[in-house]
């Protein structure tokens, strides 16, 4: 099915062949739009291009969130190569091993700024550039967790940067609404990533929702492209400023 055909999608923090990113970008492809990728490092730029060399003429672009000026250069450069933009899914989180790892109490001054700075007001620059270029409207996608809502053991700074993130939505679905642009979240459940490797608790967590959740096994990253896939695409035309659980149900269950 092509349900993103003739769409130029902008698909920011695929890293590997385990981020999470990947499973959006593959479905993002299938569905026939042209993806440009944005990548954090050098070391990032040879997995992602080894990775998307069958893509349908993917424009690779490297861009490092914490930095303004990468930001509007990535723009500027989508501007010249494309365009017109249709879509983007923003995939980008990072907070300090050492702010996951303690007590949230002692979180730090400057580690709280860097996991709010990356994983929540990205989404905010991003958008500012992203809604000039989305001249026949548009849809942002962005990725949450559960741990927004409810404490999860570990998650820690990165539910206050979550939370952000999905009030970041809400406000900008209402500002970018009467331009035709629509903002959504994703919140999946557990999946095994490079990155959920270094992570405390996790195993338990990912094994608790798979045996609890009410379809009874774990989340996918095609699950979540999937999902990506109607958020970007026209099947979600009237669908903005929510956070949809992509997590076999989990989240409705209490003890
Ligand atoms: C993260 C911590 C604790 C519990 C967790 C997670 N559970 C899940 C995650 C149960 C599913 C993964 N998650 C939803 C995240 O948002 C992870 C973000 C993240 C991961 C790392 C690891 C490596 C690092 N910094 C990070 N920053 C953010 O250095």
């Amino acid at each position: 099915m092509q349900n993103l055909a003739n769409k130029n999608i902008l698909l920011m923090g695929l890293r590997n062949k385990s981020s999470i990113a990947w499973g959006i970008a593959k479905c993002i492809d299938a569905h026939g739009a042209r993806l440009i990728i944005s990548y954090e490092t050098d070391k990032d730029e040879k997995n992602v291009k080894e990775l998307t060399k069958d893509f349908n003429n993917p424009i690779l672009i490297k861009c490092d969130v914490s930095s303004d000026l990468e930001i509007e250069n990535l723009f500027n450069e989508i501007k010249e190569k494309v365009g017109v933009l249709h879509g983007v899914a923003h995939c980008i989180a990072h907070a300090n091993k050492e702010d996951m790892k303690n007590n949230f109490i002692y979180t730090t001054r400057e580690g709280y700024s860097h996991a709010m700075d990356i994983s929540a007001y990205s989404l905010i620059v991003v958008s500012k550039y992203a809604k000039d270029l989305m001249i026949d409207g548009g849809s942002i996608v962005t990725l949450s967790y559960y741990g927004a809502e409810k404490v999860m053991a570990g998650y820690n700074i990165m539910g206050a940067a979550k939370a952000a993130l999905e009030a970041n939505v809400k406000y900008l679905a209402n500002e970018l609404g009467p331009i035709g642009i629509r903002v959504n979240a994703i919140s999946p459940g557990p999946i095994k990533t490079i990155s959920s490797k270094v992570i405390n608790d996790f195993d338990n967590i990912y094994e608790v929702v798979e045996r609890k959740s009410p379809l009874r096994k774990s989340v996918t990253p095609t699950d979540v492209g999937n999902a990506a896939v109607f958020f970007l695409s026209d099947l979600s035309s009237s669908v903005t400023g929510v956070s949809l659980f992509v997590d076999n149900g989990y989240n409705i269950i209490g003890i």
